[in-house]
C-alpha cells in the first residue's frame, strides 16, 4: 500500500503543511489505497522536506512527483479540461505554491503573537523544557529563508495588496463555477484550496487569516472542496 510520509494535523486541517494536504487530496482523487505516517523530521527525506510518499519501490519526494507518478498509474487530474484550461490550472499550482505558501508561512512563523500556538501545535511532541530552545533555531532558518524570498521586505500594507489581486483572480473563477475549472475538483483546487484553507485556519488574528475567514465566496469554495474529498 502507498504510504504517505506527512506532518501531523493540526488547526482542523490533515495536516499543518498544505503540501502534505495536497498530496493527501491527490491520493484520494486517485482510488489507490493509501495511509498516512507522520512525522515531524523531514531530515532523512530526499530533498529535506515533506510530503513524500513511500511505494514498494521508492521515497517519491515532492508533490509535483506525487502526481505525476499517480498519473503514470492512471490517475486523471485533469480529466475534461481544455489544453488552455490545463495551462491556466499551470499557472494558478504555481501562484499557490511559490507565492502565497510564502504569505502563510510568513504568517505562521514570522508573526510574534500567531507563533508561540503555532509552536506549541506543531512541536507538541517535544518535551516543554526542550521545546523553545529547539525550535527557535528552526524558527531563526524560516526567518532567515523569507527574507532571502523576499516577503519580509513588504510592508503589511503592500503584502495584503499584493495577495488581494490574486484573491480577486481566483473570485473571478469562483463567479463562474463552484470549483476553479468546472463542476468539479481538478488539479489547480488541490493546490489553491489547500493553501488558503492554511492561511484560513492560522490562529491567532492576522490580517490574512482575517481576508479569508471574512470572505463568503472563499469560505464556501473551501467548504465545498473538502465535503468533495474527504479525507481521513
Ligand atoms: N515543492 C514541495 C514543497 C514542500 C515543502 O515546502 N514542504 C515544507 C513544509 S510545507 C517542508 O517540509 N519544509 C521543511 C524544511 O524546509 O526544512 C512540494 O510540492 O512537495
Amino acid at each position: 500500500m502507498l504510504t504517505l510520509l506527512t506532518y501531523p494535523s493540526g488547526f482542523g486541517n490533515f495536516s499543518n503543511s498544505a503540501f502534505c494536504v495536497k498530496a493527501a487530496y491527490l491520493l484520494a482523487l486517485s482510488g489507490q489505497p493509501w495511509k498516512r505516517e507522520d512525522t515531524l523530521d523531514p531530515r532523512k527525506m530526499p530533498y529535506g522536506k515533506l510530503p513524500v510518499l513511500r511505494t514498494k519501490e521508492r521515497l517519491v519526494a515532492d508533490s509535483d512527483s506525487i502526481r505525476l507518478l499517480l498519473e503514470s498509474q492512471g490517475a486523471d487530474f485533469e480529466s475534461g479540461l481544455s489544453d488552455m484550461q490545463k495551462a491556466q490550472s499551470q499557472a494558478l499550482i504555481r501562484m499557490a505554491e511559490d507565492s502565497w505558501y510564502f504569505h502563510l508561512v510568513l504568517d505562521r512563523w514570522g508573526n510574534d503573537d500567531v507563533w508561540p500556538i503555532v509552536r506549541d501545535v506543531y512541536f507538541g511532541q517535544i518535551p516543554a523544557m526542550l521545546r523553545r530552545p529547539i525550535t527557535n533555531n528552526i524558527r531563526k532558518s524560516v526567518r532567515r529563508g523569507l527574507n532571502v524570498q523576499g516577503i519580509t521586505r513588504f510592508s503589511e500594507r503592500d503584502r495584503m495588496g499584493r495577495i488581494e489581486r490574486d484573491l480577486q483572480a481566483i473570485h473571478t473563477y469562483l463567479w463562474q463555477s463552484p470549483f476553479l475549472m468546472g463542476d468539479k475538483p481538478t488539479a489547480a483546487d488541490l493546490s489553491i484550496a489547500p493553501m488558503l484553507d492554511g492561511m484560513r485556519t492560522t490562529p491567532g488574528q492576522t490580517l490574512l487569516s482575517r481576508r479569508i475567514s471574512q470572505d463568503k465566496i472563499l469560505t464556501n469554495y473551501l467548504d465545498r472542496v473538502e465535503q468533495a474529498i474527504p479525507l481521513p
